[in-house]
């Protein structure tokens, strides 16, 4: 079987969480990387193993006989960046969110179909396989009809007014943070999930730090490093730090999310209740191996990753005995599996994986949510 030759572009932290998933999939081979500059590159490129690093993203593209190129940048590069992939041929795994504009991902969708290049948005919460069993029971029947949904997903890396990330600069991350940036994922898992579509949206947002202490050394996410005061400028903040959204759904009920990134002792906690007419199902990112199954008239049972529990779509999602817990490095994993079937066979699946079609929806709900917090009035999608 070819070994298929892939470059990753961005080292801060996702990226080397996309090398370690892809260096788990047989005949994938990560041939080269890019970063802002060569040096730092050629560093990242001896730390991970790498053979070919380069300081630009022009050189990895020019980097002979590559198959896909996974974009693991600030979220400014990501369209730039998916236009030259695909109008060099190259298959493209981008990063959420999948531009900063709706017009950008527009034309990126446009420009994936006229190739019929494989593309893909890292949604990969949906990898989970009991994320995948709730879709199953849903998709089965079991839950009955959705009376309702409680999204939640909570972060305190930003909880300091000296936590400090490009996520807070608009020029890189866009006008909207914990809605674009985690929100996003939420939203298409309870689309993904339920099969339901958010109709119509009823924002609020807070910024709890209107002014934070911008570092003036480079510090990478999650690095929790700490620095003296003289080490900082005062930077004036826009962008949410919290945000709750009411809901209107496809089949006329409601639900609820709320995203914050400073919420101390919650890391990284996405929390989905789905509650139905038959039962109600809840699953939470930090205990990932478990879901929770509400009765009415039985007792309440908990449902464990075990591949002879769990259905068919789920357990194809499953690599581990239960027991043997799986979690958020193994959803990459899953999802790259999947993409690069489809490479193999030369051909982009619509229903297989989260596509830039996904990666466009979540610009459409990100656009009416940051609207309606304007105008604190209901958006229609
Ligand atoms: C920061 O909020 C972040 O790294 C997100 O950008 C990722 O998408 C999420 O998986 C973890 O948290």
């Amino acid at each position: 079987m070819k070994t298929l030759q892939i470059g990753v572009a961005g080292l801060g932290f996702i990226g080397p969480a996309h090398i370690e998933a892809l260096r788990r999939i047989p005949n994938l081979h990560v041939a080269a990387i890019s970063d802002m500059n060569a040096e730092i590159a050629q560093e990242k490129a001896d730390q991970l193993g790498v053979s070919a690093a380069y300081g630009s993203y022009e050189e990895l593209l020019a980097h002979e006989g590559l198959d896909c190129i996974h974009i693991c940048t600030p979220n400014h590069l990501h369209y730039p960046m998916s236009k030259a992939a695909l109008e060099a041929g190259i298959n493209v795994v981008c990063e959420k969110p999948l531009s900063m504009t709706i017009a950008e991902a527009e034309e990126l969708v446009s420009l994936a179909e006229k190739t019929g290049l494989v593309n893909a948005v890292h949604f990969n919460i949906r990898y989970y396989p009991l994320v995948r069993q709730m879709k199953a029971m849903r998709e089965n029947g079991d839950l009955g009809d959705i009376y309702s949904v409680i999204g939640t997903y909570l972060q305190d890396w930003l909880f300091y007014a000296t936590d400090y990330n490009w996520r807070l600069e608009p020029q890189y991350s866009g006008d909207s943070r914990a809605i674009a940036d985690i929100g996003s994922h939420l939203m298409d898992l309870i689309e993904h999930v339920t099969g339901l579509e958010i109709k119509e949206v009823m924002a609020d947002f807070s910024t709890v730090h209107p002014t934070r202490k911008k570092p003036l050394k480079p510090v990478e996410t999650y690095s929790g490093k700490m620095l003296k005061p003289e080490d900082y400028a005062d930077v004036p903040i826009e962008s949410e730090d919290f945000a709750t959204v009411m809901l209107r759904f496809s089949n006329g009920n409601k639900g609820v999310l709320t995203v914050s990134q400073v919420s101390a002792g919650r890391k990284n906690r996405i929390n989905v209740e789905i509650a139905g007419s038959k039962k109600t199902i809840a699953w939470c990112s930090e205990s990932p191996n478990e879901l929770w199954i509400g009765e009415r008239d039985t007792p309440n049972g908990q449902l464990l990753r075990d591949p002879a529990l769990v259905d068919g779509a789920a357990s194809q999602l499953i690599s581990f005995p239960g027991g043997h817990n799986e979690g958020f490095p193994d959803t990459s994993k899953q999802l790259f599996k999947q993409v690069y079937g489809a490479i193999r066979n030369g051909k982009q699946e619509t229903d297989l994986y989260p596509t830039f079609a996904d990666g466009l929806r979540e610009l459409y709900l990100g656009k009416a949510i940051v609207d309606s917090n304007k105008t604190q009035a209901w958006v229609t999608i």
